[in-house]
């Protein structure tokens, strides 16, 4: 059994989608963000940095329990557990990675710095159009490349794509404007969003 502390951010959905997809049993431990409960002591001792998701393995390596932060980590560490969602072809591998990279550490943060401008008491309109340009510009690859491959990483379906998607899926709700006329990126969305297990990690 694994315990999931998490709330439905990208990052938090990130995490809960890997545990989901994957098959790994869990527990969710629901954290609010907004009272602080990342920064309680107790938090801190499974994540000094007091944030979110941590996933904590019972069962980790060696039969040994594993403290776990960091949601692409975390999404690796239930792919290499489970054996899926990893290309077959280990050559494909550095491909994933870098889609997997581009995912979760391009977009994830501009989003972050985007919903960030846009709560605060007094949100810089230039400052706001800036980040969201650049998130805009992100997506816009990504459309381009979903029109030539069928998932974020090629022809299979891998880790890349549900880190994309949290991206994609918390996007949508924050900022729509960024993906308006993106019809690549619609049309992988729809089918990733369609899953079973993805839908299930969307609901905290
Ligand atoms: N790089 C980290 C980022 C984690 C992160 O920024 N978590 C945010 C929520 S999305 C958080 O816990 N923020 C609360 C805080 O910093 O106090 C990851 O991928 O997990």
């Amino acid at each position: 059994m694994i315990d999931l502390y998490a709330a439905g951010t990208s990052n938090g959905m990130r995490a809960r989608i890997a545990l989901e997809e994957c098959g790994l049993a869990y527990k969710l431990h629901p954290i609010d963000l907004q009272k602080g409960e990342q920064k309680t002591p107790q938090f801190l001792a499974m994540n000094p940095m007091g944030q979110i998701p941590v996933i904590v393995d019972h069962d980790g390596p060696g039969g040994k329990p594993l403290t776990l932060s960091q949601s692409t980590a975390i999404l690796l560490y239930c792919a290499e557990k489970s054996g899926k969602f990893l290309p077959k072809d280990p050559a494909a591998r550095p491909a994933m990675l870098q889609a997997l990279m581009s995912a979760s550490t391009d977009i994830t943060p501009i989003l972050g710095v985007v919903i960030g401008i846009a709560r605060s008491k007094e949100p810089h309109g230039p400052t706001a159009d800036m980040f969201k340009g650049r998130l805009k510009g992100l997506f816009k690859v990504w459309d381009e490349l979903l029109g030539k491959r069928k998932y974020a990483a090629g022809n299979e379906i891998t880790i890349a794509d549900f880190s994309l998607y949290a991206g994609y899926v918390r996007s949508k709700g924050a900022a729509p404007d960024v993906l308006e006329g993106m019809p690549n990126l619609d049309r992988w969305a729809a089918e990733i969003g369609a899953r079973p297990g993805v839908q299930r990690a969307l609901k905290f």
